[in-house]
């Protein structure tokens, strides 16, 4: 071929042809279909967890263009690079002070960061805790496969006791997070944990975290087949699936002390934690309102709304 047509076809976008309305797949308006094929392995949680996400913004009255998805590394991080919607695909750990930046910078937008258990507790943990904290107005969707998958499947902060891992051959010796109580201890005014079979409870709680106003938090307990199935003899994605039916359980309202995970013993699931308090710019432009009087110009306020 001569370099002149090779430059031709480079040139042109790597869409998706679709020839009739039939063939369009049902979510091509919310993925960037020129990435395709996605990276995730067959049966992975992950896809299922967007899929609920694209669902869960359409129950809302959240304008699109609005929403921002950030995500931080690993097979989790990969999302906000499939979603189409303005997306930030970031460094290990630092999804959350991204999204925080967005969010002081344009207070007007929906900051999403939808990343993985071993990106958002471990190298990104003090994030976690410090922006539960200060109940900063975002969400956070923490896709919880036990592991750090991407990168070969070692131990992580969320690992069950015994459950092996690249790193912990003989089993996890470790005491690991307890993610909803970790969030709820900080101060996240609504938390939930679903799994990625639990599909339109999942969807449901996504879109009531989206409007909710302060830091919401949910947890999503995903099958990883190829790393930490695998590793642990527990079957397909199938199997994982059915491993969650029979041994979810659904209390919502339970003290998210009380839901920690054990290797492969009853998950509880549920909505924990929704109460109201005032966010941090909420809290900002009280305190220094005390403070300054009629100086004091809100932060994120237009002069329409003030007045
Ligand atoms: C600073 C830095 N350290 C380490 C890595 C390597 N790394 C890439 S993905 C990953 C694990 C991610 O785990 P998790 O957030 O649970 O995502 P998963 O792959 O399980 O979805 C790590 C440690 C990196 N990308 N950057
Ligand atoms: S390695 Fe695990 S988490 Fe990563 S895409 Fe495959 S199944 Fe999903
Ligand atoms: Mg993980």
């Amino acid at each position: 071929m001569k370099a002149a047509e090779v430059e031709e076809i480079q040139k042109k976008p790597k869409t998706r042809k679709t020839k009739s309305v039939e063939e369009e797949h049902p979510l091509e308006k919310w993925l960037r279909m020129d990435r395709m094929p996605h990276i995730w392995c067959s049966t992975c949680g992950i896809g299922t967890a967007v899929t609920c996400f694209i669902e869960a913004i359409k129950k809302t009255t959240l304008a699109r263009e609005d929403i921002c998805v950030v995500s931080g590394i690993g097979c989790s991080g990969r999302i906000a690079g499939y979603i189409k919607q303005d997306s930030f695909h970031t460094t290990h750990g630092r999804a959350i002070p991204f999204a925080v930046g967005l969010k002081l910078a344009n207070p007007k937008l929906k900051v999403v960061v939808f990343s993985g258990d071993g990106d958002l507790s471990s190298i990104g943990g003090n994030h976690l805790i410090h922006t539960a904290r200060r109940n900063l107005d975002i969400t956070v969707l923490c896709i919880n496969n036990f592991i750090y998958a991407m990168t070969g499947g070692q131990v992580a902060p969320t690992t069950p006791p015994t459950a092996i891992a690249t790193t912990t051959p003989y089993g996890n010796y470790e005491h690991p997070f307890n993610l909803p109580a970790l969030a709820a201890a900080c101060g996240a005014v609504y938390v939930a944990r679903w799994t990625a079979l639990h599909v339109r409870r999942l969807t449901n709680s996504m879109a009531e975290a989206l409007q909710k106003k302060g830091f919401s938090f949910v947890e999503i307990i995903c099958p990883c087949t190829t790393l930490y199935a695998r590793k642990n003899k527990l079957g397909s994605g199938l199997d994982l699936m059915k491993f969650y039916h029979d041994n979810s359980v659904i209390v919502n309202g339970a003290d998210p002390r009380e839901v920690d995970i054990q290797f492969q013993s009853e998950i509880k699931v549920g909505k924990f934690i929704d109460v109201d308090k005032p966010t941090y710019l909420d809290s900002y432009n009280t305190y220094m309102k005390t403070k300054l009087g009629d100086k004091f110009k809100p932060y994120g306020v237009t002069d329409e709304e003030r007045q």
